[in-house]
């Protein structure tokens, strides 16, 4: 048994570092050298290049080095039979947690308005907001959502949480469902994606969404470009009626610089950088796996292919 490590970006000698330095008696092998694809049982993947999964006849588990899957769900030629399992890990909760509580108390202060100001050695205020004034509305309340919700509250705001089960979290106002969410949206100040990109939530961030948010309300979409209707995104921030956005992630990552999105001013944008996973901390999750899988026991964090995450 062995690992392969698929990934495009620049990252496959770290990864394999660290699993070797956790576990010296293990096989791991990058996908872009020699290897013997009969002996790889776990794929340890990110966005993989589409066809790449189908090479290993004994592939018996791919994990994917991130909390998303969509991009497995993507690729037609990943094996069905074989169990995708992904990462669960307390940092990659606290830093998406800590990143938008940062967007948020940075709006509150009109940090964006002031800095755009600054260009132009302008000297102008503007009324800023109290944390009491708002009310933060999360879009899905799992291993991110829920922690993000929990630390909002933590810090005074007034937090609603919208899922698709019914969910019972102190100090949290919950919704379920579409029927849910109309409700969920109507007090919504500042709106946060954090769902998984599945067929249901895909485009989910569009106008007839926005104008269900109280007139002025931001959004900060952390999750998957694939939640947001580019185009409605820009008619609501030009209308008027969503007062910014806040944005980590994109339709094409890098987003290309002829895109809408890079000049508008009351668009805020981060690299999709908002929480990313920490190698030392996310390990021991992937040699317990690969443990499971020796000794034939039920795997961790596995994802639910009917649902999509
Ligand atoms: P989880 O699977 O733990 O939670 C997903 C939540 O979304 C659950 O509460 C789920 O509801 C809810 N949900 C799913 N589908 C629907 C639906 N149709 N309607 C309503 N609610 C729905 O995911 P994580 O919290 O671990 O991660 C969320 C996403 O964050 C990832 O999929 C990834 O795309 C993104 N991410 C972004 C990062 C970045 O740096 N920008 C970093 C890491 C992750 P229920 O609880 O009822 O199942
Ligand atoms: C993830 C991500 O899904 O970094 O982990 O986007």
């Amino acid at each position: 048994m062995a690992i392969v490590l698929i990934r495009q970006d620049s990252k496959i000698a770290a990864w394999k570092d660290a699993l070797l330095s956790a576990n010296p008696q293990i096989k791991v092998y990058s996908y872009l050298e020699e290897h013997p694809k009969e002996e790889i049982t776990m794929a340890l993947i990110w966005k993989h290049p589409k066809g790449s999964l189908a090479l290993y006849p004994n592939l018996k588990c791919i994990a994917s080095a991130g909390a998303g899957v969509d991009y497995i769900f993507e690729d037609p030629t990943v094996p069905e039979h074989i169990p995708i399992t992904r990462l669960v890990d307390p940092y990659l909760a606290s830093d998406m947690s800590e990143h938008v509580l940062a967007v948020i108390f940075a709006e509150l202060k009109n940090f964006n308005t002031y800095k755009i100001q600054q260009t132009k050695a302008l000297w102008k205020t503007k009324e800023y907001r109290r944390i009491a004034d708002v009310t933060v509305g999360i879009m899905g309340l799992g291993a991110l959502g829920a922690l993000t919700g929990k630390d909002l509250v933590k810090a005074g705001f007034s937090v609603q949480g919208w899922s698709r089960s019914e969910k019972a979290i102190d100090g949290i106002t919950t919704f379920a469902g579409d029927s849910g969410l109309q409700e969920f949206l109507k007090k919504t100040d500042f709106l946060v994606c954090l769902l998984p990109l599945t067929p249901d939530t895909s485009g989910i961030l569009n106008s007839s969404l926005f104008k269900e948010l109280p007139k002025g309300a931001y959004v900060i979409n952390v999750a998957r470009g694939g939640h947001v209707v580019d185009n409605d995104l820009l008619e609501q921030l030009d209308n008027n009626h969503l007062s910014g956005a806040c944005l980590d992630v994109y339709h094409q990552e890098p987003l290309p610089s002829s895109h809408a999105f890079w000049k508008h001013p009351k668009i805020f944008m981060t690299p999709h950088y908002a929480s990313v996973s920490d190698t030392n901390s996310v390990i021991p999750q992937i040699l317990e796996n690969y443990k499971n899988l020796d000794k034939r026991n039920a795997l961790i964090n596995v994802v639910n292919r009917e649902k999509g995450y």
